[in-house]
C-alpha cells in the first residue's frame, strides 16, 4: 500500500536556483530567524481528511484520484492501510506534525459503543506509528457534521441524545489528542448554526453551544489536558448561518460563558474572507483579544463565494500574515495546518507533494520576509509615532479612566481648536510592504 508514495524521494531543501519540483527552495528546515528555526516557528501540519479521506469527489462527479486505500468498505484493514499511506506521505515530505478527525482516521461506525471501539483500535495504531516517526500529532477533532445524525447540528441539535452522542466523540477524541501527544484540540461548528429561522430557536442553540464548551474545557481539565481548546470559526457552509461567524463573534460568545481564558481560536483565511473579512484582520483581532491559537492555511477564490480550500500561493498575503503572527508572539501550541485540497484534476501521488511544497515554501519565503520586517520595522514605527499622544496627557488619562465626559469636552473647549488632520499614510506603507516581498 505504502508503495503508492515510492516514486517520490524524501523532499530535500535544494536552495532558491533549484529546478527540483519536488525540493524546497526556501524551506529549510533548521535554518534559525529571529533565535527559532524554520521548523519552530511555522510547526507544519498536513491534514488526514483532504489528502487521505477525500476521492476527489464533487457533488457533480464522483472521486477522481482512485487512490489504492480507498476500499469499499470502510473497516478496521481500510484504516490501517490509510494510516499507513498517510505516514509513508508524511516521513517524505517530513513535515513535523498532522492534523485529523476521529472520522478520518478509523473504521466506519454507526453505534456509540462501535464510534468508541473502532475509534479506540485506530488510535493504538496511530501511536506505534509516531513513535516511530518524526510526524507528531498537532491537533485533533471530533468531526460532528457529516454523519445524518449531525444535519440539525450536534451540541446545538434539537435532540439532546444527539449531544450526547456529540459528547462522547469529543470525550475520545480528547482523551486521544492528550494520549498521542497532541498540543491543541479543535471544534469547528459546521452544522452548529441553521438553515431557516422558521424551525430555529436560535437562544437556545446557543446555550447548547455555550454549556457544551464549558463542558469541553472541563474535561480538558479532569484528563490533566495541557494544551489548547480552539473554536474555527466560519460564517456559513454548511449551514447558511454558523454561530462561530468570525473571530470578532467567537469572541463575544466566549465572553458570553466567561471562556475567554481557556478557549482560543484556530483562523482558516478562506473562512475568513467567506465572513467578509481578510485575513489578516482576523489574525490582529484574535491577537488584541489574546485568543490566538492556530491556523488552518488555504485560499479561496476571488470569484468564488465558497470554500475552495486551495493552497496558499499569494506572497503578499502571506508574509502579511506572517507577521501579524509573530508580532503577537509567533505559534505556541498552534501550527500552520494546510488544510488545503489538490483539484480534482490533479490526481497523481506528486500532485499531493507539489501542493504542500508550493505552501511551505511560500510560508518560509513569507517568515524571512516577516523576520526582515520586524527587524527593521517601519510600520511599527508609523503606528507608534501615530497613537503616541494616548500615552500621556488626557490621552492617558482618558484609557486609565480618570476622565469624565464632561472633562474630556473640556479639554476641547480649552484648546478652542479644531483638531489638524494627519495622513494616514496608506500608499506610503504599500510600498514599504512592496520593498520587503522578497
Ligand atoms: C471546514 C474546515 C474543517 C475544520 C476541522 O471548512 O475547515 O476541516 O478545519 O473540522
Ligand atoms: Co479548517
Amino acid at each position: 500500500m505504502s508503495k503508492y508514495f515510492d516514486e517520490i524521494d524524501p523532499v530535500k531543501f535544494e536552495g532558491r536556483d533549484s529546478e527540483n519540483p519536488l525540493a524546497f527552495k526556501y524551506y529549510d528546515s533548521s535554518k534559525i530567524l529571529m533565535g527559532k528555526s524554520m521548523e519552530e516557528h511555522l510547526r507544519f501540519a498536513v491534514c488526514y481528511w483532504h489528502n487521505f479521506c477525500w476521492d476527489g469527489f464533487d457533488i457533480f462527479g464522483s472521486g477522481t484520484f482512485n487512490r489504492p486505500w480507498h476500499g469499499v468498505t470502510n473497516d478496521q484493514a481500510a484504516a490501517e492501510a490509510k494510516l499507513e499511506a498517510a505516514f509513508s506521505f508524511f516521513n517524505k515530505l517530513g513535515n513535523p506534525y498532522f492534523c485529523f478527525h476521529d472520522t478520518d482516521v478509523m473504521a466506519a461506525a454507526e453505534t456509540p459503543k462501535e464510534h468508541v471501539e473502532n475509534f479506540a483500535a485506530i488510535v493504538d495504531k496511530i501511536e506505534e506509528k509516531i513513535a516511530v516517526s518524526k510526524t507528531k500529532l498537532l491537533w485533533g477533532t471530533a468531526n460532528m457534521f457529516s454523519h445524518p445524525r449531525y444535519m440539525a447540528g450536534a451540541s446545538t441539535n434539537p435532540n439532546p441524545d444527539v449531544a450526547a452522542f456529540a459528547a462522547l466523540q469529543v470525550k475520545h477524541c480528547l482523551e486521544a489528542t492528550h494520549r498521542l501527544g497532541g498540543s491543541g484540540y479543535v471544534l469547528w461548528g459546521g452544522r452548529e448554526g441553521y438553515d431557516t429561522i422558521l424551525n430555529t430557536n436560535v437562544a437556545q442553540e446557543m446555550k447548547q453551544l455555550g454549556r457544551f464548551l464549558t463542558m469541553v474545557v472541563e474535561h480538558k481539565h479532569k484528563i490533566g489536558f495541557k494544551g489548547d481548546i480552539w473554536v474555527e470559526p466560519k460564517p456559513h457552509e454548511p449551514t447558511k448561518h454558523q454561530y462561530d461567524r468570525d473571530v470578532g463573534t467567537v469572541y463575544g460568545f466566549l465572553k458570553e460563558y466567561g471562556l475567554e481564558k481557556e478557549v482560543g481560536v484556530n483562523i482558516e483565511p478562506n473562512h475568513a474572507t467567506m465572513a467578509g473579512n481578510n485575513f489578516e484582520h482576523e489574525i490582529e483581532m484574535a491577537n488584541a483579544f489574546g485568543i490566538f491559537g492556530s491556523i488552518d492555511f488555504n485560499r479561496g477564490d476571488p470569484q468564488n463565494g465558497w470554500d475552495t480550500d486551495q493552497f496558499p500561493n499569494d506572497l503578499r498575503e502571506t508574509t502579511m500574515a506572517l507577521y501579524y503572527i509573530l508580532k503577537g508572539g509567533g505559534f505556541k501550541n498552534g501550527g500552520a495546518n494546510f488544510d488545503a485540497k489538490v483539484r480534482r484534476q490533479s490526481i497523481d501521488a506528486k500532485d499531493l507533494f507539489y501542493g504542500h511544497i508550493g505552501g511551505m515554501d511560500l510560508l518560509a519565503r513569507a517568515l524571512e520576509n516577516a523576520a526582515k520586517m520586524i527587524e527593521n520595522d517601519k510600520l511599527q514605527e508609523f503606528k507608534d509615532s501615530r497613537y503616541k499622544n494616548w500615552s500621556s496627557g488626557h490621552g492617558a488619562k482618558m484609557l486609565d479612566g480618570k476622565m469624565s465626559l464632561d472633562e474630556m469636552a473640556a479639554i476641547s473647549l480649552q484648546k478652542n481648536n479644531s483638531p489638524k488632520p494627519m495622513s494616514g499614510r496608506q500608499e506610503g506603507l504599500e510600498n514599504i510592504v512592496t520593498q520587503f516581498l522578497k
